[in-house]
């Protein structure tokens, strides 16, 4: 098996990133400098037409989108344990935490950051004020959860829906109500994830210097 991941320090691709390294099988990492305009260089366009990190080219196949390569990968090395196995009990609430994640956090994360880019500039700020209604309703939801007795989002293990909720907190550092203000169960849990070697690991490799514990 052949991995190569493109990526952006903190970005979308930062989860795979993190598994890449969590499982400990080889791959190769390539950076794209998103500040810099490289996501719409002709040479990437041909892998990730989006323009868009993270592409993952596995076995020479350029593949796309953070949370389907979190479950690709989960699949392809079951031995990692960092999904339930099919038709477990765990299976259900496991796709439920990555749709969930990918489909109204990460979209929400997306209006968020890119108001002004990827829509009308003159609405931005609603759509921003909708964006930070849906996140700050995910810390609230991951919060309870934490606080009913549940160190993982799934079962009594590490999952992929961890490794996507971790990097989906980290980008609220900097908003009105960052994850780990107000969320109290949220802040042990996100305090807990960012100890974890594989997570102190990928913040060396992106050289990402801010909110290696969870504070800024
Ligand atoms: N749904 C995509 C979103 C990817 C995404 O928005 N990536 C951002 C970085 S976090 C990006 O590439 N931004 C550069 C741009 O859009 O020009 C995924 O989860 O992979």
């Amino acid at each position: 098996m052949s991995y190569v991941l493109y990526y952006s320090p903190g970005a979308a691709s930062m989860p795979v990133h993190w598994m890449l390294i969590e499982m400990g099988v080889p791959f190769e990492a390539r950076l794209v400098d998103i500040d810099a305009g490289q996501q719409r260089d002709p040479d990437y366009l041909r892998l990730n037409p989006a323009g868009q990190v993270p592409t993952l080219v596995v076995d020479g196949v350029p593949r796309h989108e953070s949370a389907a390569l979190l479950m690709l990968l989960a699949e392809r090395h079951p031995d990692a344990g960092l999904a339930p196995a099919p038709g477990s009990a765990q299976r259900a609430p496991w796709f439920e935490w990555m749709v969930y994640l990918a489909n109204t956090v990460l979209p929400a994360m997306r209006d968020w950051f890119y108001a002004d880019s990827d829509g009308d500039p003159a609405g931005a700020g609603a759509v921003r004020a909708l964006a930070q209604r849906r996140i700050e309703d995910a810390c609230a939801r991951l919060d309870a959860h934490c606080g009913a007795g549940h160190a993982y989002l799934v079962g009594e293990r590490l999952s992929t829906a961890d490794l996507l909720a971790l990097v989906l907190m980290r980008w609220t550092r900097n908003m009105p109500r960052p994850a780990t203000a107000g969320w109290p169960h949220l802040a042990s849990y996100i305090h807990r994830l960012c100890a974890l070697p594989s997570f102190i690991e990928v913040n060396q490799r992106e050289k990402l210097t801010e909110w290696r514990n969870g504070d800024s």
